[in-house]
């Protein structure tokens, strides 16, 4: 039975990547960090109770900025294959905790490589790290592949163009097998709610429901090549299972932007928007409403709204990949459209706010937050 040792297994691609990998027979250990309150939801459903030997997934407390933790938990697994997937993996936050991030997403990534070489275990162990879009940053070619050159626009982006870099320099110094996903945007219904088309799909839901008034925005002219994140997480597998490592870029191949993104999630509420003003003026206004998703939406209700807040610093205004090496070489393809994610992601949430709603009709005043 092979082995993986998942970093940030309790993320989104940690939990679609762990139900794929038990699926395809693995053991499947996981790194999680100790937090006050729980923070497993994700991969509750997975867990198996270690009593039993039969167990064939197991969570262990550590941290990627720890490396005693690291390498003892290496030493102790054995993994044929490391999924390197922790992070600090919020772009705008990274502004905010640039040197933490630094240290986590960057020499975590050597922390990981430096343990397996330590211990031996670099003809044995192969290694995927988690490389993304945002490397590109200010866009030097489009649509992005694997040759087009870096120029990151944030300290999450530099933190990762180090880590991309120390993985292909411990495959070229000492011959391991380690390989960089150069994923472009990927979402779902685990998303976390503060990335942009999570917010989204659970701010109109809120507000199709009466829960929240309005959806405050960053820049919405923003461009993004979205996928699905079960589709992505299959190609992190597909990767390690090459004769030789190689790096590949993961994406759709086609872009949208913020705002069409809102108008999608608002019309499978049955909600149709009118965007009229311009820059930190510009608003989303309500001017038709069908079906029953959204009892507490009328025409002429303002319920998106610019708010300078979420600008960034430096912003990445328009990424758009080109897979063709992933899909010659791996004949990987996408199986799911973002406009097929949206209707899937403002479906989970409708679904949590009617129950909240119901909850809170009922007396039962949970916070909104508990409840997504
Ligand atoms: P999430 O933010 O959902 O998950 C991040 C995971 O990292 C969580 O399990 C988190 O734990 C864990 N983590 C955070 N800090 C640490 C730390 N100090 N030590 C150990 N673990 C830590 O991210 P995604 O699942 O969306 O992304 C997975 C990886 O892919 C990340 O590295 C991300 O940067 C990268 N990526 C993501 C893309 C996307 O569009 N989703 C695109 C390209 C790259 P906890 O649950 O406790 O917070
Ligand atoms: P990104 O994702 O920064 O691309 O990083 P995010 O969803 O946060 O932003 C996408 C774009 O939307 C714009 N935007 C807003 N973003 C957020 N979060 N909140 C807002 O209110 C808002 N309004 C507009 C942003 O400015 C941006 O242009 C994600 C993460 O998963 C990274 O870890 C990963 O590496 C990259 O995708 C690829």
């Amino acid at each position: 039975m092979k082995k993986a040792l998942i970093t940030g297994i309790t993320g989104q691609d940690g939990s679609y990547l762990t139900e794929f990998l038990l699926e395809k027979g693995y053991e499947v250990h996981g790194i999680k960090r100790r937090a006050s309150l729980f923070n497993t939801q994700r991969v509750d459903h997975l867990y198996e109770d270690p009593h039993f030997d039969h167990a064939r997934m197991r969570l262990h407390y550590g941290d990627l900025s720890d490396t005693s933790n690291l390498t003892r938990l290496i030493r102790d697994i054995e993994p044929d294959e490391i999924y390197n997937l922790g992070a600090q993996s919020h772009v705008a936050v990274s502004f905010e905790a640039p040197e933490y991030t630094a240290d986590v997403d960057g020499t975590g990534a050597l922390r990981l490589l430096e343990a397996v070489r330590f211990l031996g275990l670099e003809k044995k162990t192969r290694f995927y790290q988690a490389s993304t879009s945002e490397l590109y940053g200010l866009v030097q070619e489009i649509p992005q592949r694997e040759t087009t050159p870096f120029h990151p626009r944030s300290p999450y982006a530099v933190a990762k163009l180090y880590a991309y870099w120390i993985t292909v320099n411990y495959r070229e110094a000492y011959g391991m097998y380690a390989c960089n996903g150069i994923l472009f945007n990927h979402e779902s219904p685990r998303r976390g709610e503060t990335f942009v088309t999570r917010k989204i799909t659970r701010g109109l839901s809120n507000i199709a429901l009466g829960l929240e008034p309005c959806l405050y925005m960053g820049n919405i002219d923003s461009l993004r090549d979205w996928g699905h994140a079960k589709d992505y997480v299959r190609m992190q597998w597909m990767m390690l299972q090459q004769d030789a490592p190689e790096d590949f870029v993961i994406a759709t191949g086609v872009q949208y932007s913020v705002r069409e993104f809102i108008t999608w999630a608002a019309s499978d509420l049955g909600i149709s928007l009118e965007f009229s003003g311009e820059g930190v003026d510009e608003i989303g206004t309500v001017s038709h409403v069908e079906g029953d998703l959204a009892p507490n939406v009328k025409v002429g209700d303002v319920i998106v709204r610019i708010d300078p807040r979420y600008f960034r610093p430096a912003e990445v205004d328009t990424l758009l990949g080109d897979p063709t090496k992933a899909k010659e070489k791996l004949g990987w393809v996408p199986e799911i459209t973002a406009r097929e994610m949206c209707r899937e992601m403002v479906a989970s949430d409708h679904k949590a706010a009617r129950r909240y709603a119901l909850l809170k009709a009922h007396g039962l005043d949970l916070p909104v937050s508990l409840e997504g």
